[in-house]
């Protein structure tokens, strides 16, 4: 079932990324909000994945203030992380902008910026991660907290996904990915200005990055990523637990042999 207006799903095709509002109840909402607070504080966060922490190594000690906290796969924690992701207003959005009712799921996380000086994302594209042939894999970040440049809030270069994979500048300098941060400056791009609860949906060939958060809140977002059913991955990729849960339709693709049941 449709939920995107022609002018959405227009946008969405122009610019690789759309900002939705109400997909989400407010009853849902704080029932995530309050799960994702009690799991942050029940991992010790010394022990915890930190997804980003900059150039300085040294930021990955628990106590730095620019390290990013991370918690990856969040429906392996608590139910209502998976509940999530049966959301019929998002997958409705999905199925839009993605073109197919046959949606599954790569993995999910969540990126909790501390106030103060919550690391930033360098501009990237989510591609080299996770690369697909036919370029069917987006992300969902919903915003559980409001977004703005101050607060770490997500960059865009709209219409950057028609570029097609752009240089991996972070591969040749070390671990993470992302382009030429003078090529794709924070200040050329545009700033997505986020509500609480509200859904941005963009392409896995976006060029996009986040601001450190300078405000004195933290800045809380879960994100997911999701396939066409019938897309394949190339070339060897981590493993993902929840990878191929099917969220909607059929995978027709499915080998039904035991031995190929990791397979997508
Ligand atoms: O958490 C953020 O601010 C940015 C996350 C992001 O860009 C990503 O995970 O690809």
């Amino acid at each position: 079932m449709g939920r995107l207006t022609p002018e959405q799903k227009k946008f969405y095709k122009d610019n690789g990324y759309i900002l939705l509002k109400n997909l989400i109840s407010e009853k849902e909402l704080s029932r995530v909000i309050d799960e994702y607070d009690k799991l942050f504080k029940r991992k010790n966060q010394e022990t915890m994945e930190n997804s980003w922490v900059g150039k300085n190594e040294d930021n990955r000690k628990s106590d730095s203030p620019y390290t990013v906290k991370g918690v990856h796969n969040l429906q392996h924690h608590h139910s209502v992380f998976g509940k999530l992701l049966y959301n019929d207003n998002m997958l409705d959005a999905l199925e839009d902008v993605m073109e197919t009712e046959n949606i599954i799921l790569h993995h999910t996380k969540a990126h909790y910026k501390p106030p103060g000086k919550g690391a930033a994302y360098p501009m990237h594209q989510d591609y080299p991660y996770f690369p697909y042939e036919k370029d069917s894999m987006v992300a969902v970040f919903i915003h559980l907290d409001p977004a703005n440049p101050e607060n770490g809030g997500l960059f865009v270069y709209p219409g950057s996904h028609k570029l097609g994979p752009q240089e991996d500048v972070g591969k040749l300098e070390g671990n993470f990915h992302y382009v030429d941060q003078k090529k794709w400056p924070y200040d050329k791009a545009t700033p997505v200005i986020a509500e609480r609860g509200d859904v941005v949906i963009f392409s896995y060939l976006l060029i996009h990055g986040s601001t450190p958060n300078l405000s004195d809140k933290p800045r809380r977002m879960f994100l997911a990523q999701f396939a066409s059913a019938d897309d394949k991955p190339i070339g060897e990729q981590r493993q993902q637990p929840g990878y191929g849960w099917l969220l909607r339709g059929v995978n027709l693709e499915k080998d039904a042999a035991t031995s190929k049941q990791y397979e997508s």
